[in-house]
């Protein structure tokens, strides 16, 4: 098996962008790569008034499983600014961190990101979801998933160079007002409650088998 460590993603897709793959991408519809393949997850900043959950899920049709990655442990770094369109999740101001376990990894955790990577398993079919708690009383609403044409959109390319970008909208948000009120508003599809860079896709092989393969299709 190979692995890529990474110090940066943008290193890792530069390389990525060398090898003369066929198209990869990323979209909304079940993912099963033909080998055991590792994707990188990088997450900056949050920008809805939900708490959320981002992870993968395995084997969506027959034996739903959860493999979460990423969580706002509050709704956003603050409550309640004045004349804000939409409210700020950062690391560095504590939403946001990384679960590990399940088969994720920490690669790295900046003061302004985080990257998590994921080994996932060949012929197995997998879909990405986000679970959402309202803001307020902390309480589960719903979970939606990557197949789902409005709740994410997808973005970009794993061979470009600048990988995909894997976007989010909660579905409707409980905002909480200055004068502590909720103020329920309905999905504005901005696709930015949640985003996330995906890239630095390894296919995993053996070194002594003498060949590499192809690089995995979505
Ligand atoms: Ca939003
Ligand atoms: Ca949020
Ligand atoms: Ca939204």
């Amino acid at each position: 098996m190979r692995t890529l460590f990474t110090t940066s993603l943008a290193t890792i897709l530069w390389a990525l962008s060398l090898i003369p793959a066929q198209a990869v991408g990323l979209g909304n519809q079940v993912i099963q790569f033909s080998e055991d393949t590792i994707v990188e997850f990088e997450i900056r900043r949050t920008q809805g008034a939900n708490r959320s959950i981002v992870g993968i899920m395995a084997n969506p049709n027959s034996n739903p499983t959860k493999i979460p990655m990423f969580e706002e442990v509050k709704p956003f770094d603050d409550f309640g600014f004045a004349g804000r369109s939409d409210y700020l999740g950062t690391v560095g101001g504590g939403t946001i961190r990384p679960l590990e376990g399940n088969g994720v990894n920490i690669v790295a955790t900046r003061n302004d990101s985080i990257i998590v990577e994921y080994r996932f398993r060949a012929n197995t079919p997998y879909v990405f979801y986000m679970d959402v708690y309202t803001p307020t009383e902390n309480r589960y609403i719903n979970t939606l998933i990557s197949t789902q044409v409005d709740a994410t959109q997808f973005q970009g390319s794993l061979n470009d160079g600048n990988g995909i970008l894997m976007g989010w909208d909660d579905d409707g948000e409980g905002r909480v007002g200055r004068t502590g009120t909720v103020e329920v508003e309905g999905p504005d599809r901005d696709f930015t409650d949640v985003t996330i860079l995906v890239g630095g896709t390894e296919p995993c092989f053996s070194e002594t088998s003498g060949r590499r393969p192809s690089p995995a299709v979505f």
